[in-house]
C-alpha cells in the first residue's frame, strides 16, 4: 500500500547486521586468514566440512551480545530500523523453530532466540525491526548442493521447508517493516507464492528484489553499489563498513574512523537524496560483541546527522 511505502521509505537511514555461526571465525579457518569472499561465507570459501561447520552451534554462547545496547546504538546513529539475519546461506537459524534443530535455540549452550530478543528491543526504541533471510540454504539436506555463488534451483521440498520459516518469523515477532530475501533461484511461482504469503501475513512488510521474479516491493542495488541518477522505483542501498565482507572479520584492516565516517556520510547524502534508502551494516563478534570501529564510525555518524537537525 502506498501509506506501508511512506513509512518504509521514512525510515531512510536503517541499521543492518549480520551474525551468526561464522561470526565466531571472523574470517580465519585451520589457523588462515580466509581471503576469498566474504567472511560470513567462510563455510564455502573454505570448504569446511558439515560436520566441522554444525560444531560451531554447540559452541555458540555469545554472552556479549546485548539487543539493547544494538538497538540504542542504531538509534544513537539515527536509524530508524533494524534488519537481521535471521538466516544466512549456512542455514543456521537465530530464531527458535520447529522445522531444524540447527537454531540457536536448540542447538547452543546459549539458548537464544536473537530474532525475539532484537525484534522486542527495536521495538522498544521505537524503531521499526525487519528481516534478512537467505533463500540459499547450506545445511537443509534437500535443497540444492552448496555453492558459493547461487543455487542452480530451489527444490519444492525446500521451497515447503521455507514456507514453514516464514510463518514463524511472520507470526511470531511483531510488526516486521520488511523481509530481505537475498539469493533466490526460484521459479516465477515461488516467488509470487512467497511474496504472497508475506503479505497475508504482515500487509504493510515491503518485499526486497532479491526475491526475484519481479515480485517486489522495494529494489536493492548490487551489494555496494549506488545508483548514478535518481530511480522512480523505491530502493535501497546495502553496504557494508568494509566491501569485503559483511560478517566479522579479525584480521580486517579498518583505517581511521574519520575516513569511514566521511565516507558512509557521503554514501548515506548520495542514496537519500536521490530518494533511496541506506542500510549500513555491522557485523558483531562472534560473541555478540560490536566491534569498536563500527560503533564509533555510527556514533559519530549520528552526532553529524543531529548536528544538522536530522537525528
Ligand atoms: C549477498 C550475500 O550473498 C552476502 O553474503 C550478504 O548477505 C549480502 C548482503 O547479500 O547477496
Amino acid at each position: 500500500s502506498p501509506q506501508a511505502f511512506q513509512q518504509w521509505h521514512g525510515d531512510k537511514f536503517s541499521m543492518f547486521i549480520h551474525f551468526g555461526l561464522y561470526s565466531q571465525l571472523g574470517g580465519v579457518w585451520n589457523h588462515q586468514q580466509i581471503q576469498d569472499g566474504y567472511s560470513e561465507q567462510i563455510r564455502a570459501f573454505a570448504q569446511i566440512p558439515q560436520e566441522e561447520y554444525e560444531k560451531l552451534a554447540s559452541e555458540f554462547n555469545p554472552t556479549a551480545f546485548n539487543a539493547d545496547s544494538i538497538a540504542l546504538l542504531a538509534k544513537k546513529a539515527g536509524m530508524h530500523s533494524i534488519i537481521f539475519t535471521s538466516k544466512h546461506h549456512d542455514g543456521f537459524c537465530l530464531f527458535k523453530t520447529a522445522t531444524t534443530p540447527f537454531n540457536s535455540y536448540d542447538a547452543s549452550p546459549c539458548k537464544r532466540d536473537f530474532v525475539k530478543e532484537l525484534a522486542e528491543a527495536a521495538h522498544r526504541q521505537g524503531l521499526r525491526f525487519g528481516l534478512y533471510f537467505s533463500l540459499i540454504d547450506w545445511h537443509y539436506p534437500y535443497a540444492s548442493p552448496m555453492s558459493p555463488h547461487n543455487a542452480d534451483f530451489i527444490t519444492e521440498a525446500h521451497h515447503n521447508y521455507t514456507k514453514q520459516q516464514l510463518k514463524e518469523l511472520l507470526t511470531r515477532y511483531g510488526t516486521i517493516s520488511e523481509l530481505w530475501f537475498d539469493m533466490g533461484s526460484n521459479t516465477p511461482a515461488q516467488s509470487k507464492e512467497l511474496y504472497e504469503m508475506v503479505h497475508q501475513y504482515q500487509p504493510d512488510c515491503m518485499v526486497s528484489g532479491r526475491l526475484g521474479n519481479d515480485q517486489y516491493n522495494f529494489c536493492v542495488m548490487a551489494d555496494n553499489d549506488y545508483p548514478e541518477k535518481t530511480l522512480h522505483a523505491p530502493w535501497q542501498s546495502a553496504a557494508s563498513m568494509f566491501n569485503e565482507t559483511w560478517g566479522y572479520r579479525s584480521w580486517q584492516e579498518r583505517g581511521k574512523v574519520e575516513d569511514k565516517v566521511r565516507e558512509k556520510i557521503l554514501s548515506l547524502i548520495n542514496v537519500v537524496s536521490r530518494g533511496g534508502n541506506y542500510l549500513l551494516n555491522i557485523g558483531p563478534k562472534g560473541n555478540g560483541e560490536v566491534v569498536d570501529f563500527e560503533k564509533e564510525v555510527l556514533e559519530q555518524m549520528g552526532n553529524w546527522l543531529s548536528r544538522y537537525g536530522y537525528a
